[in-house]
């Protein structure tokens, strides 16, 4: 019995692990950093057909040399300018590509819904570089700003340069999958379990 309950545990996990894995939303192929004051930068996207789990947020990281000073990232609904979660980026966290991730309490942005990723510039430089990929997760519909040294919702229409912010995300796993999954591993249990 112990030994069915091990290997459940080991496919369950490695399930379960598969669907905690996470990309980063945006990409910036060859950035160029600059800076003339601090800003909010507002990167304005709307979510897919399904909603997607947030795992940590990003800041771009000039020269991948770390910052002045901690970076203020958070995420806003777009509707009604809501802060939904936010945090600060320092030059210790994780560095993938040419932004660095710090954790946040996984939340969810829903389907067809418009967000901003906020990221306040401070000292750093921020990107002006209009290459850029974007995640199949969402739709990019440009930038925002506002001046400030302080994590604020901008609202300025910018152009289409991504300057700043980013986040890890992944789809929603459907309950239907997680199901079917669940089903699949219990057949497995007890046909092991006849033998
Ligand atoms: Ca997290
Ligand atoms: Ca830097």
């Amino acid at each position: 019995m112990k030994k069915h309950f091990a290997i459940l545990a080991v496919v369950l996990s490695a399930f379960l692990s598969s669907n905690v894995h996470a990309d980063p939303v945006f990409g910036l192929p060859t950035p160029s950093g600059f800076t003339n004051n601090s800003y909010a930068w507002g990167e304005l996207f709307t979510v897919g057909s399904e909603d997607i789990r947030v795992f940590e947020l990003g800041a771009f990281d000039d020269g991948l040399d770390g910052f002045g000073a901690d970076v203020a990232v958070g995420i806003y609904r777009q509707s009604d300018g809501f802060l939904l979660s936010s945090t600060t980026v320092s030059s210790t966290d994780n560095l993938v590509g040419n932004f660095r991730y710090a954790d946040v309490a996984d939340f969810i942005l829903s389907a067809n819904t418009q967000y901003q990723v906020v990221a306040v510039s401070g000292n750093e430089n921020y990107n002006t570089n209009g290459a850029k990929t974007v995640s199949s997760l969402v739709t990019r519909q440009g930038s925002r700003l506002t001046v400030s040294t302080t994590l604020v919702f901008p609202t300025t229409v910018g152009g289409d340069t991504l300057r700043m912010a980013n986040f890890n995300a992944n789809v929603v796993p459907e309950p239907g999958t997680f199901g079917v999954g669940l089903i699949g591993l219990a057949a497995v249990v007890l046909r092991r379990r006849k033998r």
